[in-house]
């Protein structure tokens, strides 16, 4: 200390020949004489300032040994200073003291997910080695992130997310070795700043849940970035032409805005590295693109929600590697392309609430991977599968209530191991409600068969369904209204399981009494 203050009288005496000179020589000087007692009081100033700490995590902070040792605390190897400070998921209440921005080997800052509030004390723009800061999810005060953000000059990697920032400054636009922004979860509104297209090391954005209304035709320029999400914000009008011109892109999620236009027939051509596209809940509107074997890597394509007309393409064969295809509540017509077999990966495909017609196509049913199938409300026929189950090993959902189908239920579909949901009401099944409904081996939770013609056979007391709904133990909805199921409700039906909630026979030609125990 005594050497540090010898050595700052000194320069203040030049001070009277050059002040640059002072304040040159005055950097070099602190930077130099700063050592680990240095970083040690500045921990001990921030403890101070910590006025929560229910997991009693601090009192690991003892001085008797080396911060080094200290919970949350790393040092470098070579210099033996505070490199990470990492105080995440801590439960920790407090400001911070200016006195952090005394830990001049820091290179990475962590605060997520404590209750830190006040301001940022603009000290914190001395940690010229950071490389990452992450404030996420703490209280800090309100307003625009403050303006020396922009003096971080290795800064990588900003996470500022679950905050109540509602700017960002020009300065930040400086950042230019910026790799990884994330502002989600705050109050940032108008359009996103221009500067971002300066910011040209960019590999990942976040913006989600914020308001913001336009995104900048600079965004083009940034032509490293691979994800960019900005979803549930307010955008509105078209997507800049040269988003969809970004050759490093892979995952593009605008889902929840406002957005309108078409989207480019060959969107994949200048997308090649595109693997998750999500545009659904906006006003999207003309035909749904079609030049799909040009987008190699897709794995998801998710359009729902949207005013998309327009028949499926057939085209969809050649997206061999999707797993997801998200194109309910629109305003397709025709028929379902059989192609959509060749989707030998396929896990989920909701096409629910649109306007299709026609068969489903035999060739879903050998697409092994198909977890769950979403057609509800449309105006599919015929009818489903006897063997079902034998194609579609790994469904858990299927859902199919609202449309024109016939035939029996597949007396297989009961003994599907995986599947939870079954919603196949409103449509004109008939026969009796297959008895391998109470198959041991099924993990029924929601089962909607309203609005159709089914039965329940009564002839023998083991044949009677009702009798053996018991034995399902996860089932929590079962809707038979509007059957002609004609059967007796037997004594055992009140021994239902206690998950069981929800259990609709209003319009079902019942006979007999309703046990006590349902009338309770
Ligand atoms: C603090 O925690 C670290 C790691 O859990 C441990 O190595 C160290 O001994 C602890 N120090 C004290 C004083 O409890
Ligand atoms: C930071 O600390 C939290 C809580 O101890 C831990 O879960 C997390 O993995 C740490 N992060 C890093 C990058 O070390
Ligand atoms: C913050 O941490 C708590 C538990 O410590 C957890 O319940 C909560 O989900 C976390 N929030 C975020 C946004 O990570
Ligand atoms: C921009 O960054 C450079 C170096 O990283 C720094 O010298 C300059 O002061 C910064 N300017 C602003 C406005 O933040
Ligand atoms: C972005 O870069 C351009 C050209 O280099 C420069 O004129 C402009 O001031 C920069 N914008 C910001 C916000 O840094
Ligand atoms: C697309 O990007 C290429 C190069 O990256 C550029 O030459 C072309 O002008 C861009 N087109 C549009 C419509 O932005
Ligand atoms: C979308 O725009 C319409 C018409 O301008 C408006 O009524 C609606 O509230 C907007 N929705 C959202 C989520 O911004
Ligand atoms: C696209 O799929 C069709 C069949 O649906 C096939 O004939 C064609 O070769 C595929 N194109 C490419 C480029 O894979
Ligand atoms: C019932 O649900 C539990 C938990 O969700 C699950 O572990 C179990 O396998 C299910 N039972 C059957 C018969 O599927
Ligand atoms: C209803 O069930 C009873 C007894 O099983 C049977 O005699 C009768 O024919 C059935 N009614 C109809 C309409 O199927
Ligand atoms: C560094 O932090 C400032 C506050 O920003 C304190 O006033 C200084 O005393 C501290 N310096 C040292 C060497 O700990
Ligand atoms: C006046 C003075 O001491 N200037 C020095 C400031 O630091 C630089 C670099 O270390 C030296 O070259 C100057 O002599």
């Amino acid at each position: 200390m005594q050497r540090t203050r010898l050595l700052l009288s000194s320069i203040i005496l030049m001070l009277v020949q050059s002040c640059s000179i002072y304040i040159y020589n005055l950097t070099v000087a602190v930077a130099a004489e700063t050592d680990i007692t240095t970083d040690q009081s500045a921990l001990l100033a921030l403890k101070s300032h910590i006025t929560s700490d229910p997991q009693n995590i601090l009192s690991n902070w003892s001085t008797t040994t080396s911060i080094c040792s200290w919970v949350g605390v790393t040092c470098g190897a070579r210099h033996f200073r505070v490199s990470v400070l990492n105080l995440s998921y801590m439960s920790l209440t407090g400001t911070i003291p200016p006195h952090l921005g005394n830990l001049s080997f820091l290179v990475e800052l962590r605060l997520r997910n404590n209750s830190f509030h006040g301001t940022l004390p603009q000290e914190l723009a001395y940690l010229h080695r950071l490389e990452l800061i992450n404030f996420a999810y703490n209280n800090f005060i309100t307003g625009e992130i403050p303006s020396w953000f922009g003096f971080f000059p290795k800064l990588r990697n900003i996470d500022l997310g679950g905050n109540q920032f509602s700017g960002i400054p020009t300065a930040f636009f400086n950042l230019s070795t910026l790799q990884v922004i994330d502002l989600q979860k705050n109050l940032l509104s108008g359009g996103i700043p221009r500067g971002i297209g300066n910011l040209t090391m960019l590999k990942e954005i976040n913006l989600d849940f914020n308001n913001f209304k336009e995104i900048p035709n600079e965004i083009g320029t940034l032509d490293q970035l691979e994800i960019l999400f900005v979803q549930w914000n307010a955008l509105e009008g078209h997507v800049p032409v040269s988003l969809f011109n970004m050759s490093s892109l892979s995952t593009l999620t605008l889902i929840g805005n406002n957005l309108t236009g078409s989207i480019p027939d060959n969107i994949c051509q200048h997308l090649p590295s595109l693997q998750d596209l999500n545009l659904a809940y906006n006003q999207f509107d003309g035909p749904l693109p079609s030049k799909f074997w040009q987008c190699r890597q897709l794995l998801a394509l998710k359009m729902s929600g949207n005013n998309f007309h327009g028949s499926l393409p057939t085209n969809i064969g050649n997206l061999t590697q999707l797993r997801g295809f998200y194109c309910g509540y629109n305003y397709l017509t025709g028929t379902i392309p059989h192609e959509i077999g060749d989707l030998r990966n396929l896990e989920i495909l909701t096409l629910g609430v649109n306007n299709l017609h026609g068969l489903i196509p035999s060739r879903i049913f050998n697409v092994s991977t198909i977890i769950v199938l979403s057609l509800g409300l449309n105006q599919l026929s015929g009818s489903l599968p006897a063997n079902i189950v034998l194609g579609l090993p790994n469904l858990q959902q299927l859902l199919v209530g609202k449309n024109n189908l016939s035939g029996v239920i597949p007396h297989s579909i009961f003994n599907a191991s995986k599947l939870t949901t079954l919603d196949i009401a409103a449509n004109s099944f008939s026969g009796f409600i297959p008895r391998t409904l109470c198959s041991s081996t099924n993990s029924f939770q929601w089962l909607n068969l309203h609005t159709n013609n089914l039965r329940i056979d009564t002839s023998t007391p083991e044949a009677n369904i009702l009798s053996c709904l018991a034995n399902l133990r996860n089932l929590t909805s079962l809707v038979l209204q509007g059957n002609p199921l004609n059967a007796t409700l037997p004594v055992s039906f009140g021994n239902l399981s206690s998950s069981f909630q929800y259990f609709d026979i209003s319009i079902c030609n019942m006979r007999g009494n309703i046990p006590m125990i349902l009338e309770t």
